[in-house]
Parts: structure tokens; sequence; C-alpha cells
């Protein structure tokens, strides 16, 4: 089976970038899949995104070196099955806050005996190749979003769920869970230390721990902080701050561009 070089990466201690796609167009998806990203995630949650558009993108996304992730809508176990077959060799699911919602999560990705993932991966044996099966529940990745109160109070119970391999934090909705606003109050004390618990709890029992970010500034310091695989903002943050900074400079220098805190 193709490996997935994202998790190898990771495995091996090396820090991990994700691109992070929210526009349904497999021209951006084969743009971020080249430009150097460890992964390319297609966001069906808050993307403009639906099933046949991801599809599409993750077609666009194979004939690059980029590992092809996806975020579910919901923990829906067969829409997220749905996306397996599509050739995801990782899943992101949003608001898990229990041990009992992410061992359904996780167990959608497995197939029996770990898990009760149904059988028929059609473009998983394109990328992957002849040898799927066999090898289907070492190599797909599988992220519990932490990002409500209760899933940081359950924390230790959703690490200790078999066959999970990550915990990726949503800082924007923690924030609104904890009474901040998103983006805004990223520098709220409260909010950095939940997350940096979250953190610790997270590789205190082995897990792969990831965090969305706005920015590349912002990953390289969760980096430093010891996060294993960080976003940078999606491909519209992305691209609207590469257009606002072109028309400033055009323009006669400006204000610097700001770097959208929320990633959106
Ligand atoms: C969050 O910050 O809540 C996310 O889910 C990132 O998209
Ligand atoms: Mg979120």
């Amino acid at each position: 089976m193709r490996p997935n070089t994202l998790k190898e990466k990771m495995a091996s201690g090396q820090p991990t970038t994700c691109g992070w796609l929210s526009i349904p167009s497999t021209y951006s998806a084969e743009l971020a899949g080249h430009a150097g990203f460890d992964t390319v995630l297609v966001d069906l949650q808050h993307g403009m995104i639906d099933f046949q558009a991801a599809l599409e993108m993750l077609q666009a996304l194979s004939s690059t070196s980029a590992t092809p992730m996806v975020r579910a809508t919901t923990l829906d176990p067969a829409a997220i099955m749905h996306l397996l077959d599509a050739g995801a060799y990782g899943v992101v699911c949003p608001m898990i806050s229990t041990a009992a919602q992410c061992e359904t999560f996780v167990s959608a990705c497995r197939y029996p005996p770990r898990g009760d993932r149904s059988y028929g991966p059609a473009r998983g044996l394109l990328f992957g190749g002849a040898d799927y099966y066999d090898h289907a529940d070492s190599h797909i990745l599988t992220w519990a979003m932490i990002e409500t109160v209760e899933g940081v109070k359950n924390v230790d119970a959703i690490c200790a769920t078999p066959g999970l391999d990550g915990i990726f934090i949503g800082p924007n909705d923690l924030s609104l869970a904890l009474g901040g606003r998103p983006g805004a109050d990223f520098s709220d004390q409260k909010l950095i230390d939940t997350i940096e618990h979250v953190r610790v709890r997270s590789k205190a029992a082995g897990k792969f721990i990831g965090i969305y970010t706005g920015s590349g500034e912002a990953g390289s310091k969760r980096i430093v902080q010891g996060f294993d695989m960080v976003t940078l903002g999606n491909d519209a943050s992305q691209l609207t701050g590469a257009m606002k900074a072109a028309i400033a400079s055009a323009k006669g220098g400006g204000a610097p561009v700001a770097a959208s805190k929320t990633g959106y």
C-alpha cells in the first residue's frame, strides 16, 4: 500500500504542515498539493465543499506528494466511511467531546474486528494499492478534534480510545466554548492554558497533536510549542491575504497586511 508519509514523518518526530482547502476546486487542490505541504486536507465542515467536489479534489491531490486528508462535516459514520472509500488517508472529526463519540469515530475508520468500517474501498484501492485492505487500518490517520469544554474535560478518556492516532485542536470553537471570541482572544490566558493542557495530555498518551492556526508565523510558534502538525490558515485566507498585499503594494506600500487570526 502507498505509505502514509505524514504519519511516517510525525512518528519520526518531524513537525509537519497541513494545507487546508475550503474552495471547491481541483486546481486549488493541485496547487496546494504541489506547494510543499506534508498533507493537504479537504474541509467538508466549513469549506464550501460537498462529497462530489471532495472526491475530485482527492483525485487532484493524487498527482502530488501531499498525504490527502479530509475533515468530515460531523460525526456521521456513513459519511466518514464514504470519504475513506474516496481515498482519504486521514480523517479529522470535529466536536469530539466524549470517549463514546471518539469510539464511534475511530470504529468507522477501522475494518472488523477493530471497528465497523464497511468494505468497499473504491478509490482507496486505486490510490492506496491492491493490498489496501491489509494495511488500511495501520495507514489511515484518525484525528479527534477537541474544541469543547466537555472535550477538554474528557481529554484523557478520549486519548485512551484504541485506534485513535491524534488530537486536533480547533482554537476558534475552543475560544467560544471558554466564553471568548473566535480569533480575537487567542491571547486569552485561559485559552492559552487550555490548549497547552490538551497538548500535554495528548502527548502523554502517545498521540500526535495538531492545531489550526491562521498564518505561517502562528504555525511556527505552535511547532516550537511542540505540535506535530500545524495548519497555516486556509486557501481562502491565504488567497485573500496575497491579493490584499498586492493591492497595498501597488498603491505605494501602505500598511503590511495583518494575517487573519481566525484563519478565515
Ligand atoms: C476551529 O478553530 O474551531 C476549527 O475548527 C478550525 O477550523
Ligand atoms: Mg471548529
